[in-house]
């Protein structure tokens, strides 16, 4: 008989290659000896710390899919949870840093770009030296974004875009752009832009006083007229599905990360408890404390090997939205519940910054909003399930 260990149940471990195991361990060791230390400050001065970037570079954990050729490095989508996991562990603001770059900017430079922008853009954007976003988003167009305003009118050898965008992850330090926009010159279709720091009419300002993904820095996309050549135009998709075909990337990753989200709440709630004397005994040594531990282990275990089922999936071509939403919403709503039952089992000192646990819980009220809110997947699997659209 093996024991029990509570870390990983299932042995997630032993289900990785050499190759994944190799970069989870390069991700998480980066994490806890170079994010964790700066976070705290970070966050409480709604800071994002831009050298994060290069250091990600550095490490081959930008556009971890994206071939090599253009400055990727090659994985496969498991390894690409793997590090979501692992940033997130630290914070969900410094994986969407890392998740923002990686799937919705370099995955539809590479898919649906032109070979010039692929080849302008993608080593750049793999090394950190450009920080790239991705404005879908528009104040009165979030989760129905095929309600955005933004246009694309055709002008001589170009496009000029008009329109602003909300809630955009990196804009006000991005270098590249990736907006979506409806175009004239194209029926009047979504088509997806590159845009870039400084052209006129382009500026970013940034979202303050946010009380949640605080060492993440949110900004609008302002469009005031922006003249753009024709190869600004990403060539190879047009619709919803471009936009879509992103965020199916990201959301999977966002399955991994919130995971390890909840494992350092987990991994926290179990220590303080064990540590904390109260009525003469450890708070672990009471029936309610293991019942939340024991609620935990369960849903972390499940999530996890629900992403890697997932991420398998990927790997081999088969890409079901649906299932990406199951695994999108079910992970990121128990990573909440696990974070906010932490909190509580910390008692007082679950309110400090200290002890990092309401922080993810804050965090964690964004991750289960956004690239699609909780409901709007149970939606998308409704869809699914009954053949009926009720959004
Ligand atoms: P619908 O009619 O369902 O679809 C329109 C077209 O798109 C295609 N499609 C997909 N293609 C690929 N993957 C998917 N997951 C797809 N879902 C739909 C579909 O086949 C169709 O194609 P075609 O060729 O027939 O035109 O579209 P709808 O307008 O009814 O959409 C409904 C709904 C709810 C599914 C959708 O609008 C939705 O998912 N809303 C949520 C919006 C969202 O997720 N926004 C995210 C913004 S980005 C962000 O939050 C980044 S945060 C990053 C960070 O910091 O980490
Ligand atoms: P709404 O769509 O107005 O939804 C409000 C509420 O209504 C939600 O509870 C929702 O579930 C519910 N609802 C909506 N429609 C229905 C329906 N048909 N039936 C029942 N209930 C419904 N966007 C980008 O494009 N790029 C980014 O980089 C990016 N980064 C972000 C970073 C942060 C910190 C945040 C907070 C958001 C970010 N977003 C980004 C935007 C994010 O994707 C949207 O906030 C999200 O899709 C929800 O849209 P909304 O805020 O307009 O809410």
């Amino acid at each position: 008989l093996l024991p029990f260990d509570w870390q990983d149940p299932f042995d997630l471990n032993h289900q990785l290659t050499d190759e994944e195991r190799l970069v989870r361990d390069t991700a998480e060791g980066y994490a806890q000896e170079k994010l964790l230390p700066r976070v705290t400050s970070a966050y409480l001065e709604e800071r994002f710390d831009r050298e994060i970037m290069s250091e990600f570079g550095e490490l081959g954990l930008l556009g971890a899919t994206v071939p090599p050729e253009y400055g990727g490095a090659g994985l496969g989508y498991v390894s690409y949870g793997l590090i979501a996991r692992a940033v997130e562990r630290v914070d969900s603001g410094y994986r969407s840093a890392m998740s923002v770059q990686s799937s919705l900017v370099m995955y539809p430079i590479f898919a649906y770009g032109s070979e010039e922008q692929r080849k302008k853009y993608l080593p750049k954007l793999a090394s950190g030296e450009w920080v790239g976003c991705f404005g879908l988003t528009e104040p009165d167009a979030g989760s129905d974004p095929g309600g955005m305003r933004t246009r694309a009118q055709k002008v001589d050898g170009g496009y000029r875009l008009s329109g602003s965008k909300m809630w955009i992850t990196n804009s006000p330090i991005a270098d590249v752009f990736v907006v979506w926009a409806k175009s004239d010159a194209h029926d009047g279709k979504i088509r997806g832009f590159v845009l870039e720091k400084g052209m006129a009419g382009l500026t970013a300002p940034k979202i303050k006083e946010k009380l949640s993904l605080r060492a993440s820095i949110t900004g609008e996309i302002v469009m005031d007229g922006v003249e753009v050549g024709k190869d600004a135009l990403l060539p190879n998709v047009e619709g919803l599905k471009g936009p879509f075909g992103c965020l199916n990337r990201a959301r999977y990753g966002i399955s991994w990360g919130s995971m390890g989200a909840a494992e350092a709440c987990y991994a926290a709630a179990r220590q303080y408890t064990l540590d904390r004397k109260q009525f003469g005994r450890p708070l672990a040594a009471t029936q309610l404390v293991q019942l939340k531990l024991a609620n935990m282990a369960t849903e972390i275990t499940l999530g996890l090997q629900a992403s890697l089922r997932v991420g398998r999936r990927l790997e081999e071509g088969e890409l079901v939205p649906e299932t990406i939403s199951l695994v999108k919403r079910n992970n990121c709503g128990k990573a909440l519940d696990i974070a906010r039952i932490a909190r509580d089992m910390h008692g007082g000192n679950g309110i400090s910054a200290e002890f990092h646990v309401m922080r993810h819980a804050a965090n964690l009220e964004t991750v289960n909003t956004y690239e699609g809110t909780h409901d709007v997947h149970a939606l998308i699997m409704g869809r699914a399930i009954t053949g009926l659209a009720a959004f």
